[in-house]
C-alpha cells in the first residue's frame, strides 16, 4: 500500500475542534428535542464524529459531500454556516432549504453539501453522478460519500462501485461501519468478512481504517481524496467505528451486548483524542478548553437564531419543489 502520511499539529488540533463542535452539536439537539422545542427524529453520530473531522479536513471548500440521515457530523465538518443549519434542523424559514428539507434533507450547495438522503444507499449512485460531472468539466472537484454498513447490502452500492472503478470517477466512498444496521448486527446481515473487501472485488483499493483514530482515519483520508484527485479512480474506506446513542433517540440500545457497549464507551475516541493531544504535547488542556468554549458559543448564537426565525409562511408550500402535473 501507499506511504503512510500524518497529520501536522494544526491539522489535529483543526480535527479536534470540529470533532468536538459536532458533540456539542449533537448534545445540544438533543436537549432542544427532549425539552420540546424541536420536533423531529434524531440520528445522532455521536462516536463516529472524527471521521468526518478526519476526511474534511483534506477536502476543498469546492470538493462535495453525500451523506445520510445520521449526516450533521459530515455537514459540521464540511462548513455549513452554523445558524443556517440548525435552522434548517428546526424547519425554520431561515434555513439553508427555507425550512423545507428539515433534518433528513439538510443541503447546502455554497457549502459542498447537495444531498442528504434517507434512502439507504442512495447517496452512492448521485455522488457518481456528482463525481462524474467533475471529471467531464475537469473541475479537479472530489466527491466523497458517506453511508452506513448496512447500505453495502443494497443493490445501488455495488452498481455505484463498479462503475466508479470502470469510469475512473474523483470519488471516495467511506463506510462509516458502526456495525450495526438499525437493530441488525453486521454477520447478521453482511456477508463478506470485512466491507473493505467488497471495494477490491470492484478493482478499487478497499482500505479497513479505524475510524476512531484521527491520524490513522486522516491517513487513509488523505491518500484516497488525493488519489480521486489525481484522476487514478474511486476509494472504498471502511472506517470501523460505534455509534453511541443507538439507531434514533429513544432507542435504548438494548440488543447490543452490554460488554460490547461498555467497552466502545470505554473507548470513546473524542476524550481519547483529547487526552493524546495533551499526552504528545500538540495542546494544552487549556488551549482545548478554549476551543471547547468558542464552539459552545457559537452553537448557541445559532440556536438563539434558529429560535428566533419564523417558520415557512403558508404561501412557502408550492415554491422550490418539483410538483407532477395530474392527467
Ligand atoms: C432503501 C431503504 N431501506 C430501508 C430503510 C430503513 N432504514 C433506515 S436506516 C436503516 C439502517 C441502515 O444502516 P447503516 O447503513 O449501517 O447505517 P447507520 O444507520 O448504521 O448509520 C434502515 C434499514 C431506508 N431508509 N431505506
Ligand atoms: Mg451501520
Amino acid at each position: 500500500m501507499s506511504e503512510m502520511v500524518s497529520p501536522g499539529r494544526a491539522t489535529l488540533l483543526e480535527i479536534y475542534r470540529i470533532a468536538n463542535l459536532i458533540k456539542r452539536a449533537d448534545d445540544r439537539l438533543i436537549e432542544l428535542i427532549k425539552a420540546g422545542q424541536i420536533a423531529s427524529p434524531h440520528y445522532s453520530p455521536r462516536g463516529q464524529e472524527l471521521i468526518s473531522a478526519a476526511v474534511s479536513v483534506n477536502l476543498l471548500p469546492s470538493d462535495q459531500v453525500v451523506t445520510t440521515y445520521r449526516g450533521i457530523h459530515d455537514q459540521l465538518a464540511k462548513g455549513i454556516p452554523l445558524k443556517p443549519f440548525v435552522a434548517e434542523f428546526m424547519g425554520k424559514a431561515t434555513g439553508t432549504c427555507k425550512g423545507k428539507g428539515g433534518p433528513m434533507h439538510i443541503t447546502h450547495l455554497a457549502s459542498g453539501l447537495p444531498v442528504t438522503t434517507g434512502i439507504v444507499g442512495a447517496g452512492l449512485p448521485i455522488a457518481n453522478g456528482l463525481a462524474w460531472s467533475a471529471q467531464l468539466r475537469r473541475t479537479g472537484q472530489v466527491t466523497v460519500c458517506n453511508f452506513g454498513d448496512g447500505a453495502t447490502n443494497i443493490g445501488a452500492f455495488h452498481e455505484a462501485l463498479n462503475l466508479a472503478s470502470v469510469w475512473k470517477l474523483p470519488v471516495v466512498f467511506v463506510c462509516q461501519n458502526n456495525g450495526y444496521a438499525e437493530h441488525t448486527k453486521y454477520e447478521l446481515g453482511t456477508s463478506s468478512r470485512t466491507i473493505a473487501d467488497r471495494g477490491i472485488a470492484y478493482g478499487m483499493p478497499g482500505i479497513e481504517v479505524d475510524g476512531n483514530d484521527a491520524p490513522a482515519m486522516w491517513s487513509a483520508a488523505h491518500t484516497a481524496i488525493e488519489r480521486a484527485r489525481a484522476g487514478e479512480g474511486p476509494t472504498l474506506l471502511d472506517a470501523r467505528t460505534f455509534r453511541f446513542r443507538g439507531h434514533l433517540l429513544g432507542d435504548d440500545s438494548h440488543y447490543i451486548p452490554r460488554e460490547e457497549m461498555a467497552r466502545a464507551v470505554a473507548a470513546d475516541p473524542l476524550p481519547r483524542l483529547r487526552a493524546w493531544l495533551i499526552e504528545q504535547g500538540h495542546a494544552s488542556d487549556a488551549a482545548l478548553t478554549d476551543i471547547e468554549r468558542t464552539n459552545v458559543a457559537a452553537f448557541e448564537e445559532a440556536v438563539r437564531f434558529a429560535l428566533d426565525s419564523p417558520f415557512p409562511d403558508v404561501s412557502e408550500l408550492g415554491k422550490d419543489v418539483v410538483a407532477m402535473e395530474q392527467a
